[in-house]
């Protein structure tokens, strides 16, 4: 574990002063009906006002072959995954160069993006409409994705092999975990529910660690996986899903408790992963020989593999698959995912759990499973009730 604030300039963070302090309202339902609970706004879509990105749409990035330095474009391509219609949402004149995998903000109000070009690292953010605002920038080269924890903390993966948290409430950069913690300086990670963070590491000439570190940033090897890592992902019920480097591993599941043998779901190779929003599926996107950049949906429990159908490809063939994200909710019982677990949510996750057998499944209800036992009912309610009234606060408005 270690806790140190980012004093030395190695990094040089926009975040800090003057930062607001979010109001977090501790204040929870007492029992099941109306919650009675005072200082607590009952938000919801109708008040929140402003664009907001598209839930569940996937966003991945593409880039050629030749280094953006020398004029090589990228892009980031918005996929609607029930319909496979696609088009370019950001690409280089907004700034792009060598991408993260972007990671939608808590209030689907920005999404972030890392870039690493031979030189200082950035990010940016990029507003629904399309704008794109410097949000980071860092004095060393290469930063992974962006990520939120469920207290809606902002983590950064760096080079230097480590990760570095940005506070909601404001205030200068800590590194959260290091090369103590088993961390490299690329490799993918996620967050689970509970607030515990799951990192690939990769290991020169070594097969490559699946790494979880709990909320108090200490770190522990979980796996040893036999070959290179590409793609993350963690879902509600904690099982770990990754897809290797080499079309002989493709994409496995580990499960808890042990984690100790791997479920091979598919032979796709994958440079990355993102689970949709039901947790029933795996998007991979994929680079086809024959028919260019094609996304994949993997069934989680069966490994079925299905095509999106549409063109992701802006340029049409020859060019790089890149990674991917899904915009879900950050946080728990944040069902309308707007940012805030109020009184809104309440009324839905009410709702959710009197859906009747065979009744279609509203997107809001998909992650109303707040124990990950994969059942929606009064159990998930506690949860619920310890998440009620944490809000999401851009420490940079
Ligand atoms: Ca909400
Ligand atoms: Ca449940």
């Amino acid at each position: 574990m270690r806790r140190m604030n980012v004093s030395n300039a190695a990094i040089c963070a926009g975040l800090g002063v003057g930062a607001l302090v979010t109001a977090l309202v501790a204040a929870g339902p007492a029992v099941a009906g109306v919650p009675a609970v005072a200082g607590v706004p009952a938000v919801g879509p109708a008040a929140a006002g402003g664009k907001q990105f598209t839930r569940g749409h996937l966003f991945v990035t593409i880039g050629e072959a030749e280094p953006c330095e020398f004029g090589g474009r990228e892009a980031i391509v918005e996929i609607d995954p029930a319909t496979g219609a696609a088009s370019v949402f950001a690409d280089s004149w907004d700034g792009l160069c060598r991408p993260s995998p972007p990671a939608v903000v808590p209030d689907r109000r920005r999404l972030l993006v890392g870039n690493s070009p031979k030189g200082p690292a950035y990010i940016l953010a990029f507003f629904p409409d399309g704008r794109s605002d410097l949000y980071l920038s860092f004095k060393v080269c290469c930063v992974g994705l962006p990520t939120y924890d469920p207290s809606g903390n902002l983590y950064v993966r760096t080079a230097l092999s480590q990760i570095l948290r940005y506070p909601m409430s404001g205030g200068p950069p800590e590194v959260f975990a290091d090369a103590d913690d088993f961390i490299s300086g690329g490799g993918r990670m996620a967050f689970a529910p509970n607030g515990d963070l799951y990192c690939t590491t990769r290991r020169e000439s070594a097969d490559d660690w699946i790494v979880r570190i709990t909320p108090d940033g200490v770190g522990a090897i979980i796996v040893t996986t036999p070959g290179e890592l590409r793609g993350l992902a963690v879902d509600r019920s904690e099982r770990v899903f990754v897809s290797a480097g080499s079309p002989t591993l493709g994409i496995m599941r580990y499960d808890p408790p042990g984690y100790s043998a791997p479920v091979l779901l598919t032979d796709l190779y994958a440079t990355s992963i993102a689970l949709s929003e039901d947790e029933g599926a795996l998007f991979a996107p994929s680079r086809d020989r024959t028919d260019g950049i094609i996304a994949y949906a993997v069934d989680t429990e069966s490994g079925f593999v299905t095509v999106i159908p549409g063109e992701i490809d802006p340029w049409g063939g020859g060019y790089l698959t890149g990674s991917i994200m899904v915009a879900r909710p950050v946080f728990p019982g944040d069902l309308d995912f707007n940012g805030a677990v109020e009184l809104y949510d309440f009324a839905l996750f009410d709702r959710c759990l009197t859906i009747g057998e065979g009744e279609p499944i509203p997107v809001e209800c998909q992650s109303a499973d707040l124990n990950g036992d994969r059942r929606r009912d009064f159990a998930d309610f506690s949860v619920f009730q310890r998440r009620f009234g944490i809000v999401f606060h851009d420490p940079r408005e």
